[in-house]
């Protein structure tokens, strides 16, 4: 899994390089969840796809940016989805995006995931990477060169409120429930970045990242596969818990289809006991 990684902290200074320096306008063309690209997602992805595709122990790639599974190495042992460059419709405004990774062994399902990472691309590359069994690790990059920062531990509760989706359309409890944590003094953060939003929570040691069902998207916007549950497994090795609307771990979702979406919820603990409360289910 360290090549994979190795392959990861390339592709960090190859993606920043391509944000610096490339055309952030459109690309002609719309990806399998039919939202239009950018000619950066699609340069992102090819950056990606062929610095795994030198990874030996890479079998195939599955990305946001594309349909189907990318049969790479017939040995290799790992499948690795990932969105390319989350959060790229905010890159006209110069705010922070990023990039997530999975790595699944065997049946593409959230218990089967067993590394994940994302890279922040902000006014500094940071890059994190869990395994199972430690901490998330933290990794600052400058010079080409990435160096362990520490590694992110959430608190019992946090200060921040980062909710999504358009309000309008959500429900009253979820309303209810995000007012509920406001009138207690969560501070609003939202950049509309998974990445970062999340990243904020995390490297501040807390707080609620909410996508919910709403009524335009009664499954959420967050695929499972290369957002969710990698995103997921980060938060609980870092102390908290991911969960979605029934109260079920988004790590026990097995995605029927490839770009398969779900509302989800991540946060310390007191926030996810909370969400359960106001949701009414159980732990
Ligand atoms: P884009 O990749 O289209 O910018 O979407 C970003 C994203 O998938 C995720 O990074 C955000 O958390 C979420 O969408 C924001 O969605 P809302 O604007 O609906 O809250």
């Amino acid at each position: 899994m360290l090549s994979i990684f190795d392959a990861i902290k390339e592709i960090a200074f190859k993606i920043e390089y391509a944000i610096q320096t490339e055309d952030l306008g459109y690309s002609n063309s719309e990806n399998s969840s039919g939202e239009e690209q950018l000619k950066l997602d699609v340069k992102s992805d090819l950056i990606i796809e062929r610095a795994l595709s030198s990874v030996r122990s890479v079998k195939s790639i599955v990305s946001e940016e594309k349909e189907g599974i990318l049969n790479l190495n017939s040995n290799g042992k790992y499948i690795v989805c990932y969105d390319p460059l989350d959060g790229s419709s905010l890159i006209d405004a110069n705010l922070s995006v990023g990039s997530i990774f999975g790595i699944y062994e065997g049946e593409l399902k959230g218990e089967n995931l067993i590394a994940s990472a994302y890279i922040v691309y902000g006014p500094r590359i940071e890059l994190v990477y869990a395994e199972r069994g430690i901490r998330p690790q933290l990794y600052g990059g400058n010079n080409k060169s990435v160096r362990r920062l520490g590694e992110i531990v959430l608190q019992n509760r946090g200060k921040i409120n980062a909710p999504g989706g358009t309000q309008k359309n959500w429900e009253k409890r979820h309303k209810e429930f995000i007012d509920s944590l406001f009138s207690e003094g969560y501070r609003l953060r939202y950049s509309g970045g998974m990445v970062p939003d999340l990243h904020h929570i995390l490297l501040k040691g807390g707080g609620l990242f909410s996508y919910p069902a709403t009524t335009d998207r009664p499954n959420g916007k967050l695929r499972q596969l290369f957002e969710v549950i990698p995103f997921a497994f980060i938060c609980e090795q870092a102390g908290g818990e991911a969960i979605n609307e029934r109260g079920e771990r988004l790590l026990e979702l097995i995605p029927s289809n490839l770009h398969d979406t779900t509302p989800c919820f991540f946060g310390s603990k007191y926030e996810i006991d909370k969400l359960r409360e106001a949701y009414g289910v159980a732990r």
